[in-house]
């Protein structure tokens, strides 16, 4: 009895909750994984050392708005979030601290809107190369995806 009791309180109650956390971590992981993805993600190819843009669509399949507010990628110096404007046929891009992908809904980049900023490449490109770009959200999560490098003629 004074063997078995503690061994059935103890090291069995906890083994259960121990298994029980892991399960809630991987399908909590999961979850997490697959509300948020990077759809078509593509570059536009600039010769040189000029920057790139980089585009993609944001889709969120989850039931929480999820705030974009940093991108970087181990192929550029800097990379910077940017929206082209018009003003009078007078077009100029700005920079954008942050954007939110809706609940249940899709932020977009693309040529005219949003976009990213390649700069300060550290390697050389060709069209049909692949770089990785990682999304930091105001949660701390990430994702990241290959961007295909496209000709510049592509929209
Ligand atoms: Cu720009």
């Amino acid at each position: 009895m004074i063997f078995f009791l503690p061994m059935r309180g103890g090291p069995y109650k906890n083994l259960h909750q121990v298994l029980y956390a892991v399960l809630l971590l991987v399908t909590g992981a999961a979850h997490a994984g697959n509300a948020l993805t990077i759809e078509e993600p593509w570059v536009r190819f600039i010769p040189g050392d000029r920057p790139m843009a980089g585009y993609f669509v944001l889709d969120n399949r989850g039931d929480k708005g999820r705030r974009l507010v940093k991108a970087s990628s181990p192929a550029f110096g800097a990379v910077h979030m940017h929206k082209t404007v018009d003003e009078n046929g007078l077009k100029s891009m700005r920079p954008v601290e942050a954007l939110v992908v809706p609940a249940r809904g899709q932020l977009e980049f693309e040529p005219g809107g949003y976009h990213l900023m390649l700069m300060k490449r550290q390697q050389d490109f060709e069209v049909g190369d692949e770089l990785s770009i990682r999304l930091e959200f105001d949660d701390g999560s990430r994702i990241s995806t290959l961007f295909t490098i496209k000709p510049s003629w592509q929209e």
